[in-house]
């Protein structure tokens, strides 16, 4: 693949980046050059703390899940580790498929190193031996940029038998999707990794007890997972006092791209960075699965409670900006395509309700004029069984945009 093309340097949205602070600055070809800009020091700490110490960092840096569900890292880490029986395994889910995301991608092509190393201190604190990484099938640059990072790791002795020559075994297979936004979900993934249809499985057991394989495993998103190098370099307290996160900005901005900016920013303040338009309709936060905002709640902070207190979510950071020359309408039903296009169909709330809510927004769409109160009721019975009876987080969202934008927007009114 090419190299990073100066025009996928990411925004940064102010000085003193954290998660982004080498891409763009570091040829993600090169070991030499990735470890010249602060490359595996961490993995150095992790080995010279020893694996329950690694995770005691980590949960007191306060750590939190960045694919969307915001769940403890450190936890995570905890329950994975404590199990008797291995073997135990690491999953990066690299998967990024949520409409509107885009920041795993922006690592992973620009510091890829970081993501190797930082799956190696994951190993090696839950006592996995064996990482996958499971990449979205869309991100042929990303996949030869890891690949290169995987050759020159093992060559130099940072992955294989005797890592670092601390005695630890480690090695990383990558695995590719085809295109299924559901093989994000965690168990769905652990099932196309084993050779069976992408569909989620019933949680609990949740993997850090019975995962890929039926094994204990730590599954974490990739920004989950980059965020843990500066736990370990900086140390818990310090990082917690500067913890950033990664925002993916797309839509009627004059400036779209990822931006990291402290937790506690607001809407209002990233949107000034990314050149908000003259006349805003609406904000999407949280992708496909989130919630709209009027343009009169800007001074919502962007952390993942200040987003939940705000009737929103956070989500993997997606942050859609509608103008006021958009049909609404249209947008609502592009988003119930794309969820009767993506369930996997095994259950029934989902596998019809998407259906059915996709056939009531279409009706709407195509009507001028009124509203249609009768299915518009509709949509919200459908939306409730949806969101009660899923099995997984797919069917349970699949009604949230559309909710938001007839409550929150008047959308229809
Ligand atoms: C041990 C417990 N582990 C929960 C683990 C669980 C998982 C994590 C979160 O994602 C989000 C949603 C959208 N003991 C545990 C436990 N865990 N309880 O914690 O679990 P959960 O079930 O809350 O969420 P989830 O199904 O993993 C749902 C977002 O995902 N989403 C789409 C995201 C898309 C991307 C992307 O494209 N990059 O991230 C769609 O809904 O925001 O919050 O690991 O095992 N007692
Ligand atoms: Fe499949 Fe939808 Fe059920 Fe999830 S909620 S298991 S995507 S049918």
């Amino acid at each position: 693949p090419e190299p990073v093309a100066a025009d996928a340097v990411p925004q940064a949205g102010q000085d003193g980046l954290v998660l982004l602070r080498r891409v763009g600055a570091v040829d993600p070809y090169s070991l030499d050059d990735y470890r010249a800009h602060g490359g595996y020091t961490a993995l150095r700490r992790a080995f010279a703390l020893g694996p329950a110490a690694v995770i005691r960092e980590v949960t007191e840096s306060g750590l939190v899940g960045r694919g969307g569900a915001a769940f403890p890292t450190g936890r995570k880490w905890q329950a994975t580790a404590s199990q008797p029986d291995g073997p135990h395994y690491l999953v990066c889910n690299a998967d990024e498929s949520e409409p509107g995301t885009f920041k795993d991608r922006v690592v992973m092509e620009g510091d890829p190193y970081a993501v190797v190393e930082a799956m190696t201190v994951a190993g090696y604190a839950v006592g996995a031996h064996r990482g996958y990484l499971y990449l979205r099938g869309e991100y042929p640059r990303a996949l030869g940029l890891l690949e290169n990072a995987l050759t020159q790791a093992r060559a130099r002795g940072l992955l294989g038998d005797d890592v670092l020559g601390q005695g630890y075994a480690f090695d990383i297979e990558i695995r590719r999707g085809a295109g299924a936004y559901i093989c994000g979900e965690e168990t769905a993934l652990f099932n196309s990794i084993e050779g069976y249809r992408g569909e989620p499985r019933s949680k609990p057991p949740f993997p850090v007890e019975k995962g890929l394989f039926g094994k204990p495993t730590a599954a974490n998103n990739v920004e989950t997972l980059v965020n843990v190098l500066p736990v370990l370099t900086r140390g818990a307290e310090a990082f917690a006092a500067a913890e950033t996160k990664l925002f993916c900005v797309s839509g009627s901005v004059s400036r779209p791209g990822v931006y990291e900016l402290p937790f506690g920013a607001t809407l209002g303040d990233l949107l000034e960075l990314a050149g908000k338009p003259e006349r805003m309709r609406a904000v999407l936060l949280g992708g496909a699965a989130g919630g709209f905002v009027r343009p009169d709640e800007m001074d919502i902070p962007l952390t993942f409670e200040g987003t939940r207190a705000a009737g929103t979510t956070l989500g993997s950071g997606v942050v859609l900006v509608l103008d006021d020359r958009v049909e609404l309408p249209r947008i609502l039903l592009r988003i119930a395509e794309f969820f009767r296009d993506e369930s996997c169909g095994q259950c029934v709330p989902c596998r019809v309700g998407t259906v059915r809510q996709e056939e009531a927004l279409r009706r709407i769409a195509d009507r001028t004029g009124a509203a249609a109160v009768d299915d518009i009721a509709l949509l919200r019975e459908v939306g409730r069984a949806m969101r009660d009876a899923s099995i997984c987080g797919l069917g349970q969202t699949a009604w949230n945009a559309v909710e938001s934008a007839i409550d929150r927007l008047g959308a229809y009114a």
